[in-house]
C-alpha cells in the first residue's frame, strides 16, 4: 500500500460522500486528506502506527489519521466500502465524463440507478433519460460522445509520445498565415512523465477574435487527425492515430499570458493562485488578471505580468503543483533549478558489446557533440544472455577496449570503464569483485525477478549495495511506464543506505522509464543522497533524451549541485562511492 493508492481512497471516498449528499466540511476534509497523501514525503504506511507523526503532515487531522490507519490495518476504508455497497463500484467511473460531476452522478443515479458507464450509455439509448432536468437532447448528445471518447482513449501517454506530436503538429500550425506562436501547455508542459490529453495553445493575427474561421478550419484540416471530438469557435479538439486527444485553442496575443498560465496548470496550483488574486482583490481568469472592482484588465499578456502583478516572482512550469512554489515565489527564493546545460556526462549506456546498436567510439563522438566531456560505457553483465552480457574474461576485454579509445579520444571526452551488473535473486552480484575493482562505474541494477515481496526485494538490493564496488543505484523500481508498475520495496530504506555508504541513485532520463518520480527523489536529496541522472541509452540517438530526465529532476525542485554528473570529470570521480 503506497500514499498514491491511499490517497485514491480518500479522494473516491470524497467523490462517494458528494455524491451521497454528504456534508461538505466533511467532504473537504476527505479531499484535502487526499491531497496531503499525494504529497507528503512520509512514507505513510510505516508512519502509520505513530498517530503523533500523521498529525504533523499538514492536512491531517485526527479523524483522517484513524482514517489512514484503518487503511493501512485492512487495506480499505469502511465509509468508502459502505458507500461502494450502496450504489456499486462502476459509479466512480461516470466521474471520468466530461461535465459529470457528482451532482450530476447522483441524479442519474436516482432518475434510473444509472450506477456505470455502461448503464449511462444504455439508458441514452434507450431514451429512458429524456425529460430529467438538465438533460435536454443536446447535453445527451454531449454524453454520448463523451462516453465513446472514454471508451477509446481511458489511456495516458508518455511524455516522449505526446511532445512528438506536439512538435508535428506546431510545424503545420506554424505554417498557416496569422499563426505566429504554438506552445504546448498542460501537463506536457509542466513535464509530467505521462499525459491524459495534449493541450496547445496558438496565437497571431489569425487568432484574433470573430476572425478565427480559416485557422480552425485549417486546425481542423491537419492530416494527423482521426476523428474530431469538437470544433468551436476558437477551440478544436480531435485525436491522432495513437489515440490520443488533442485540444487546440488560438487566442488573441493580448491575453495568450493568461490563457498560456490558466491552461499550464495544474488545477491545484490554479486554485491556489487565484485564491491569493481575491485576496488581493484580483480576478484571475484564462482572459486575463483584473481588478475585482472595476473589471479593468491589470495583466494579460505574458505570464511574468500576471505573476508580478500577484507579488510574484515567474516560476518554471515544471514547478506549478500547489507544492510551496506559490510561497516561494511570493518570498522571492525560488530555487534555481537544474538545466541541461549544467550536466557534462552521461553515466550509463550500452554499447555492441552487450545489447547497444553503436560501437564505443561512436557513444563517444555523440556524447561530444552533445557537449560533454565524459560517459561511462555500461553494459549488461552476463545472466542476461539475451542480451549477450559480459562474462567476467569479456568484461575485462571490454575495459581495456574503452580504455584504448578514452586515449584516442586525446581528451576530447573522457571514456570510464563501467559495468550495468545485474543484482541476483540473492543479492549478489553477477560478476567477481576483481573484475568490478578495475571500473569506474559501476552500476548495480535488478533486471529479473520483479515479483519478489517487499522484504525480499528490500533485502536483495540493500545486500547489494553493501558491495564496496558499488557506485550507482540503475534504475531503482524497475517501471516500465504504463506497461509494468514498480517492484515492491521500501524505497525508504534503501535510499536511506544509500545516503550512509555514498552510493548514488540513478534517475532513469529513459522517457519510458523516469524513475524515480518526483516524490521519491525530493525524499532522496531529504536523506542526503547522492543523485545521477542517465540516458541508459542503446543508441547514439537516444542521448537527447536527457531531456526528459531533466524535467523530472526540476519537478522535484533540484539544482546542480544535487547532482553528481553536473562535475567536471576528476571531480566526479572523487565524489563516486570511494572504493575502500
Ligand atoms: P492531463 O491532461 O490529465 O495530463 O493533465 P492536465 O494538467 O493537462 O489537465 P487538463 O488537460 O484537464 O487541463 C489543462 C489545464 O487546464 C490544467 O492543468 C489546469 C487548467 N484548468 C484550470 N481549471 C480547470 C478546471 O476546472 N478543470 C480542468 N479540467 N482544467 C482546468
Ligand atoms: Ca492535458
Ligand atoms: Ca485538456
Ligand atoms: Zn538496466
Amino acid at each position: 500500500m503506497d500514499n498514491a493508492l491511499m490517497a485514491r481512497l480518500l479522494e473516491e471516498t470524497a467523490d462517494l460522500l458528494e455524491i451521497d449528499g454528504g456534508d461538505s466540511f466533511r467532504i473537504r476534509s476527505y479531499r484535502r486528506a487526499a491531497e496531503a497523501a499525494e504529497q507528503t514525503t512520509v512514507d505513510l504506511c510505516a508512519a502509520a502506527p505513530d498517530t503523533a507523526k500523521l498529525l504533523e503532515i499538514p492536512g491531517i487531522g485526527k479523524s483522517m489519521a484513524a482514517n489512514l490507519q484503518a487503511i493501512v490495518n485492512t487495506g480499505s476504508l469502511p465509509l468508502r466500502d459502505e458507500l461502494l455497497a450502496r450504489y456499486g463500484a462502476g459509479l466512480l467511473t461516470l466521474l471520468k465524463l466530461p461535465s459529470m460531476g457528482p451532482k450530476t452522478v447522483a441524479l442519474l443515479w436516482e432518475a434510473g440507478k444509472i450506477d456505470s458507464i455502461d448503464a449511462l450509455a444504455e439508458a441514452i439509448d434507450a431514451g429512458r433519460l429524456k425529460g430529467l432536468p438538465r438533460m435536454g437532447q443536446k447535453q445527451l448528445e454531449k454524453l454520448r460522445k463523451g462516453i465513446e471518447d472514454y471508451r477509446r482513449s481511458v489511456g495516458r501517454f508518455r511524455i516522449d509520445v505526446a511532445e512528438e506530436e506536439a512538435r508535428r503538429i506546431s510545424a503545420y500550425l506554424l505554417k498557416f498565415p496569422g499563426i505566429e506562436r504554438v506552445t504546448p501547455a498542460g501537463s506536457l508542459r509542466r513535464g509530467r512523465e505521462t499525459v491524459g490529453d495534449l493541450d496547445l495553445l496558438a496565437t497571431g493575427p489569425a487568432c484574433a477574435p470573430e476572425k478565427t474561421g480559416p485557422a480552425v478550419e485549417y486546425v481542423a484540416a491537419y492530416p494527423g487527425i482521426a476523428d474530431i471530438i469538437a470544433k468551436g469557435e476558437n477551440k478544436v479538439s480531435f485525436h491522432v492515430g495513437q489515440g490520443l486527444q488533442l485540444d487546440v485553442r488560438l487566442l488573441p496575443s493580448t491575453s495568450y499570458g493568461a490563457a498560456l498560465q490558466y491552461f499550464t496548470g495544474s488545477k491545484a496550483h490554479n486554485v491556489s493562485l487565484r485564491q491569493r488574486a481575491l485576496k488581493m482583490g484580483y480576478t484571475l481568469s484564462e482572459w486575463s488578471l483584473a481588478r475585482l472592482d472595476d473589471e479593468s484588465v491589470v495583466a494579460a499578456a505574458t505570464e511574468e505580468e500576471i505573476y508580478s502583478a500577484l507579488g510574484m516572482d515567474w516560476m518554471p512550469p515544471e514547478m506549478r503543483e500547489n507544492l510551496g512554489e506559490i510561497e516561494a515565489a511570493a518570498r522571492h527564493n525560488l530555487p534555481r533549478l537544474i538545466e541541461a546545460g549544467d550536466l557534462k556526462g552521461d553515466l550509463h549506456m550500452h554499447t555492441t558489446a552487450s545489447d547497444g546498436n553503436c560501437s564505443i567510439t561512436e557513444m563517444a563522438e555523440a556524447a561530444i557533440a552533445c557537449g560533454y566531456k565524459y560517459i561511462a560505457i555500461t553494459d549488461h553483465s552476463k545472466v542476461l544472455a539475451m542480451t549477450g552480457g559480459l562474462d567476467e574474461k569479456r568484461a575485462l576485454e571490454h575495459i581495456k577496449n574503452i580504455r584504448e579509445v578514452d586515449r584516442r579520444m586525446e581528451g576530447r571526452i573522457r571514456v570510464f570503464p563501467g559495468i550495468e551488473v545485474d543484482i541476483l535473486a540473492d543479492g549478489v552480484l553477477d560478476l567477481a569483485d576483481e573484475v568490478l575493482a578495475q571500473m569506474d562505474v559501476v552500476i548495480a541494477s535488478v533486471h529479473t525477478r520483479f515479483e519478489q515481496s517487499r522484504e525480499e526485494m528490500t533485502d536483495r538490493v540493500l545486500k547489494a549495495i553493501e558491495n564496496p564496488y558499488v557506485r550507482v543505484l540503475g534504475h531503482p523500481t524497475g517501471r516500465l511506464l504504463l506497461r509494468r508498475e514498480p517492484f515492491a520495496m521500501d524505497m525508504g530504506k534503501v535510499l536511506r543506505r544509500c545516503a550512509e555508504l555514498g552510493v548514488a541513485v540513478e534517475h532513469n532520463a529513459a522517457p519510458e522509464r523516469l524513475d524515480l518520480n518526483d516524490r521519491d527523489l525530493r525524499l532522496a536529496k531529504e536523506l542526503g543522497c547522492k543523485i545521477v541522472v542517465n540516458t541508459d541509452s542503446h543508441d547514439v540517438r537516444t542521448l537527447g533524451k536527457m531531456e526528459y530526465g531533466i524535467r523530472q529532476l526540476r519537478r522535484a525542485w533540484l539544482g546542480p549541485e544535487d547532482v553528481l554528473n553536473t562535475l567536471e570529470p576528476d571531480a566526479l570521480l572523487a565524489a563516486l562511492r570511494p572504493v575502500t
